[in-house]
């Protein structure tokens, strides 16, 4: 059996990670996930895998990983009332703690593509580090938890990128070597879990997500499942919608997750 470093893993303090599974492979974390919480996991509940046969992205879409290379794990929140409000805010926060996490494990500056891509921007360019899927589960027709999935490009060698995604980076191809990645989460999760306390102290993060977020004012082209749409990225609402300006001055406004934003 192969040893990973997160094997033996565990949080010193804080109950975000205190309750830590790590799997060799899987084939979603937040598969696994979702099936604890719906047996009654407790909130701050981590799972990490090594490797995901069926890893997810939005829309269908698939995350792909060679094994030992990412972190690949989700969180679990039971996010108090009002549950939209909060869910969409904790959200929010975990795509600043990921930037934050890289900017102090890595040294590099990141931004976040509407609406939880973690991106770096290069002149005209831009190359996707990482990707966040974020999940609502039900009990008795009520929303009950949320589950955040993150997809983060590590220690993938730069001729491993191209299979993933023509866009995709890494930290490795980044910064030209290797990142712990057990230090890293560990960076993630402590950030995560002051801004969750934040948040339920009554500080709302759509300001600094706001800032976080790359192409504000530039012109992007919307995708929708039955069309395309190109307009400039106004702003986003106070749900976290983005504000499209058309070309005939008409806004429209689109809920997280019904479409994908390209340049
Ligand atoms: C996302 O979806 O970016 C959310 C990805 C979340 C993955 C994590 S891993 C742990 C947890 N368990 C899961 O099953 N999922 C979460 P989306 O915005 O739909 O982007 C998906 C698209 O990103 C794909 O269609 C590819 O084009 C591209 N892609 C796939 N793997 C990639 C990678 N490693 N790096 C960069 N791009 C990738």
């Amino acid at each position: 059996m192969v040893t990973s470093e997160f094997s033996h893993y565990r949080r010193s303090d804080g109950w975000l990670g205190r309750r830590f599974i790590y799997l060799e492979r899987t084939t979603s974390t937040n598969e696994v996930l979702r099936r604890l919480a719906e047996e009654g996991a407790v909130e701050g509940m981590v799972i990490l895998a090594d490797e995901q046969t069926t890893g997810h992205g939005r829309l269908s879409r698939r995350w792909e990983a060679p094994p030992g290379t990412s972190l690949l794990f989700s969180l679990l929140f039971h996010p108090p009332e009002p549950f939209a409000y909060q869910a969409s805010r904790t959200t929010m926060l975990c795509g600043l703690a990921l930037c934050q996490a890289v900017a102090l494990g890595a040294g590099l500056t990141t931004s976040l593509k509407w609406p939880n891509d973690l991106i770096i921007e290069r002149a005209g360019d831009w190359r996707k580090l990482a990707g966040m899927l974020s999940e609502i589960g039900m009990a008795g027709g009520q929303p009950a938890f949320l589950i955040v999935g993150i997809g983060l490009n590590v220690n993938i060698p730069v001729e491993g990128l191209s299979q993933l995604s023509p866009n995709a980076t890494s930290l490795l191809a980044e910064i030209g070597h290797d990142v712990g990645r057990v230090a890293l989460l560990d960076t993630f999760l402590q950030q995560t879990e002051v801004l969750v306390e934040r948040l339920r102290a009554g500080w709302d993060p759509l300001a600094q997500w706001r800032a976080a977020l790359a192409w504000r004012g530039r012109t992007v082209r919307v995708q929708l499942p039955a069309e395309a749409l190109t307009g400039v990225a106004e702003d986003v609402d106070a749900e976290g919608s983005l504000v499209l300006r058309l070309p005939d001055g008409s806004r429209r406004c689109f809920p997280v997750g019904d479409v994908s934003l390209r340049l």
